[in-house]
């Protein structure tokens, strides 16, 4: 009986939590790949369902979402500064993450999730320059 309960359990959680489901790491940097003030890496390209670790692996930086620069109706998230935090979105589409100490140098990067392309006017607003030149480098790989 109990056999029979734990089986029709195992297979209940399986369908309901999707196996392929994965944890992705972005380290916050003083210095990386793309310079100083930097996530690692810039853009992430991820499924419905997985989450985004931000990594405090450096002092003085968070990450949050910006305001208007996710898809429509979906939850944003911030992080407190020096602390690791997790993002799973709830709705695909392109997420804009900025630090908020180093936004104006520049220090965003791109969560993709699944099939998304960003909107035509989405570095139209006002961003500041470095971000922006990150932005539609990030972007263009996408
Ligand atoms: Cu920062």
């Amino acid at each position: 009986m109990f056999r029979i309960f734990a089986l029709s359990f195992l297979a209940l959680t399986t369908t309901m939590a999707p196996v392929w489901a994965e944890d992705h790491v972005v380290n916050m940097l003083n210095r990386g790949d793309d310079g100083i003030m930097v996530f690692e890496p810039g853009l992430l390209v991820i499924e419905p369902g997985d989450t985004v670790r931000f990594v405090a692996a450096e002092r003085g930086h968070n990450a949050e979402t910006i305001d208007g620069m996710i898809p429509e109706g979906a939850a944003g998230f911030a992080g407190r500064l020096n602390e690791e935090v997790m993002f799973s979105p709830d709705k695909e589409g392109v997420y804009a993450v900025k630090c908020k100490p180093h936004y104006a140098m520049g220090m965003v990067m791109i969560i993709a999730v699944g099939e998304a392309q960003a909107p035509e006017e989405f570095v139209a607003r006002r961003v500041p320059p470095r971000a922006r030149k990150r932005f539609e480098a990030y972007l263009d790989t996408l």
